[in-house]
């Protein structure tokens, strides 16, 4: 049994509190569930099957182009991140990995860091680099772009960076490096557009050259910032095409803020499933642009669509379809754990609504071109009310019924605000 951040005892007495709310909730979901021929047992042993990873950066405050208004007790460094990152583990039972980003999170002693890992039952999803900003004694700057830039020093930089967070990532237990990058141009011809994309095909071919065989490398577009008016990889057709280009282990990695506004994202899901190239997501929210807002605080429909996807494509595709799920979000203004928390459960939320639909009656619908019918399926599955079923599988896997309740009655942002006191200039901005 691995070591627990929150007193379990504690944990337990808050469940006391709701456990016969919450038996009785499951009952009359279960009831109503039979009626549709669903077993809700089979259903809370789905959700807790699922997993999201969390960011490390995620478990800072993050802040905008304007400013940052640092909460309190944030963590200082790497191996207080995992702390809070076990914490949300323990109470949701969703999150058993974390995603790190180099270098902020370079650990001075990597297999130290793992064994803090395997301690708090933590593993590793897949690990970012980082050549969007200028590290302190760095030989060549970003500032005109990392992989793509004009500067041939600059790019063998940028791409033994992106190696040198693979041989880290291999230590930790990772399987899969995130490359995101910032490059781009803010003014009309600033870029031969070609030429960008052919610099950054020859970079990334050495990155790739670089991934152990059981590696995926996921590439993450972004329709802008910081570059304005064109980045390099701006959309999937482009990840996409990069994809094709590098190889099988290269994949696209979906998230869900860097779309123009209205972009059908579930789409995006299907198409690059279809050609099996959807690598993994990103979630978060997004109401203009890339605000990096909570998962499923704006849009849980279009959450759940993406999700009717991903369960259309696991049917199909069986074991082979395993995309990574990661939340990708920068919390202003809320504690950055109960911001987690919630998005993980959202997320799940997602993944058993889309379960919950009726693939025959829903093909049978599209078959007889009943658009009205195909459309109230997906309805029916995304109006029932689920929380019972996430609430039962968090206290069946040794969770909270309420994580948020449960991480307020703990105290432990008022422990950690004494542990740590503030640091100037900590933490990254979490803008990815
Ligand atoms: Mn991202």
């Amino acid at each position: 049994m691995s070591k627990t951040i929150i007193d379990a005892a504690q944990v337990e007495q808050h469940n006391a509190t709701q456990r016969a709310a919450l038996q009785a909730d499951y009952d009359a979901l279960g009831g109503m569930l039979s009626r549709r021929g669903v077993d809700i047992d089979a259903l809370t042993a789905k959700a807790q099957g699922f997993a999201v990873a969390v960011p490390s950066w995620g478990v800072g405050t993050g802040g905008t182009r304007f400013a940052r208004f640092p909460g309190m007790g944030e963590p200082r460094d790497v191996t207080e991140k995992l702390e809070d990152c076990a914490v949300i583990h323990q109470l949701t039972r969703a999150t058993p990995t974390v995603s790190l980003h180099f270098p902020w999170d370079k650990p001075a002693d990597p297999k130290a860091l793992r064994q803090q890992a395997d301690s708090l039952g933590l593993g590793f999803d897949a690990v970012n680099s980082n050549t969007f900003q200028d590290q302190a004694g760095q030989a060549h700057s970003y500032k005109y772009g990392s992989l793509t830039a004009q500067s041939q020093a600059a790019r063998e930089q940028a791409v033994a960076h992106n190696i040198e967070c693979i041989e880290l990532g291999k230590t930790l237990g990772s399987k899969g490096l995130t490359v995101w990058v910032g490059d781009g141009a803010n003014f009309p011809g600033q870029h031969n557009l070609r030429g960008a994309l052919e610099r950054y095909l020859d970079s990334a071919k050495g990155i790739y050259a670089a991934l152990p065989a059981d590696w995926l490398m996921y590439i993450e577009h972004k329709l802008f910032e910081p570059a304005f008016y064109c980045t390099v990889i701006a959309d999937w057709g482009t990840s996409f095409a990069v994809a094709q280009q590098l190889g099988e282990k290269a994949k696209c990695l979906v998230d869900l803020g860097h779309h123009a506004p209205n972009t059908n994202i579930e789409m995006i899901v299907a198409r690059l499933a279809q050609f099996g190239k959807l690598g993994g997501f990103h979630f978060n929210d997004s109401k203009y642009g890339d605000d990096d807002l909570d998962s499923g605080s704006i849009d849980p429909f279009q959450l759940f669509l993406v999700f009717n996807e991903l369960a259309d494509a696991a049917q199909r595709d069986g074991a082979a379809f395993n995309p990574a799920y990661m939340l990708d979000q920068s919390h202003n203004v809320t504690d950055p754990i109960e911001s987690l928390m919630s998005s993980a459960v959202e997320v799940q939320r997602a993944f058993v609504q889309a379960a919950l639909v009726d693939r025959a009656a829903l093909a049978g619908f599209q078959a007889d071109n009943d658009a009205l019918q195909s459309a109230q399926t997906l309805k029916k599955a995304f109006r029932t009310d689920v929380s019972p079923i996430l609430a039962m599988a968090r206290l069946r896997a040794g969770g909270a019924i309420d994580p948020v309740a449960a991480y307020r009655a703990s105290g432990y942002r008022n422990q950690v605000a004494v542990k740590r006191p503030p640091k100037a200039g900590a933490s990254g901005s979490g803008i990815v």
